[in-house]
């Protein structure tokens, strides 16, 4: 077994195919526990990556977190709870954000859910305004070139967003002859910008035909599937690791509650369904009994509740303390 957790080229670990699953069970469950606080009132506003789990997982699991230039980089958007998830972090912390509390670690109460920042793990600021991530990693990315050792920069944005030059500067940026940087460029491509089909916006044949005429290494996979997903994302990350140049991934993804609380936030019944073609896969192979699933279901349902319960009683921010961590500070 190789330090990745794979057996050989085509079979993951099962230990590590259960981490997995786990890890993407407990990521969908937490979205739909957010989507339900937002409608009871409890949030004022749900964005996150139901549909994306098969991909995000294996993404937190192979990345080196740490802080500092020597561990990765990461400027995610706002679909990449399950990558935090897998990366270690409390699910209660993301429901303290959905509530707004001053609880919240990642911005006090003060953004909307989904929008991460943590400093120990290089987590840079999630960012609103799409796209912008794909200009500040590559401050990170050049940093990190200067710097030397293993550390790489990963940026993570949607396929509507590769319309904007902040993309483009990324690829240019990225791939300067004799100046590249390691940088790994991912699109989550879930056929929409909120309402806009990609079908009627893009003539390329795929996002990531894109990174050919800069000489960038590209590959479209389908995110669907969390063992493709481990293997490529880990070859991905190899190669930036060692050779210290850009690569570009593209992943097929679902979205499966729309864009956000603002186009309603339901089940969309035609979209590919990641999580449960997992399971079905897991009963088949033994691994998982369906009650097994049906146990580990309510009891990480039970959790969340209970913590959605705690952090109701938990306080919003006060007013002065909306000028923390501001750069310019209170104006006169
Ligand atoms: C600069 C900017 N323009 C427009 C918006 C409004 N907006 C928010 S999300 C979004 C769609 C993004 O689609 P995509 O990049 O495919 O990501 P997805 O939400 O599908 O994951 C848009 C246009 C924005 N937030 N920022
Ligand atoms: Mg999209």
């Amino acid at each position: 077994m190789t330090a990745e957790g794979t057996l050989a080229k085509d079979s993951l670990a099962p230990a590590l195919l259960v981490q997995m699953h786990d890890c993407m069970l407990r990521a969908r469950l937490l979205d739909e526990r957010l989507i339900r606080m937002q409608k009871q009132g409890d949030g004022y506003f749900w964005v996150g990556g139901p549909g994306e789990e098969a991909f995000n997982v294996p993404l937190g699991l192979l990345l080196h977190k740490g802080e500092g230039l020597a561990y990765d980089f990461l400027h995610f958007h706002y679909r990449s709870t399950a990558t935090l998830l897998a990366m270690g972090m409390p699910p209660i912390d993301t429901i303290r954000q959905m509530k707004n509390t001053s609880t919240d670690p990642f911005s006090g109460g003060r953004n909307f859910v989904g929008h991460y920042a943590v400093k120990h793990w290089n987590v840079v600021p999630v960012s609103s305004p799409i796209e912008v991530q794909f200009v500040m990693a590559l401050g990170t990315a050049l940093a990190q070139r200067r710097a030397g050792g293993h550390g790489i920069t990963i940026v993570v944005g949607g396929d509507a967003g590769t319309a904007e030059g902040d993309f483009a500067s990324c690829l240019i940026w990225s791939s300067r002859p004799g100046a590249e940087l390691p940088v790994l460029m991912i699109v989550t491509n879930n056929g929409f910008g909120i309402s806009t089909a990609a079908s009627t916006q893009h003539s390329e044949k795929r996002i990531s035909d894109r990174a050919a005429p800069f000489g960038i290494e590209a590959r479209t996979i389908d995110g669907n599937d969390p063992e493709i997903s481990y293997r490529e994302l880990s070859q991905a990350m190899h190669y930036v690791r060692t050779e210290r140049r850009p690569f570009l991934l593209e992943a097929n993804v679902s979205r499966l509650y729309g864009h956000s609380s603002s186009s309603g936030a339901n089940f969309i019944e035609d979209e590919v369904d990641a999580l449960t073609q997992f399971e079905t896969r897991l009963v088949a192979q033994g691994l998982r009994t369906r009650e097994q699933l049906e146990t580990m279901r309510h009891a990480i349902e039970r959790e969340l509740l209970d913590a959605t319960k705690q952090v109701r009683n938990e306080p919003g921010p006060e007013g002065p303390s909306a000028f923390d961590h501001v750069f310019a500070g209170q104006l006169p």
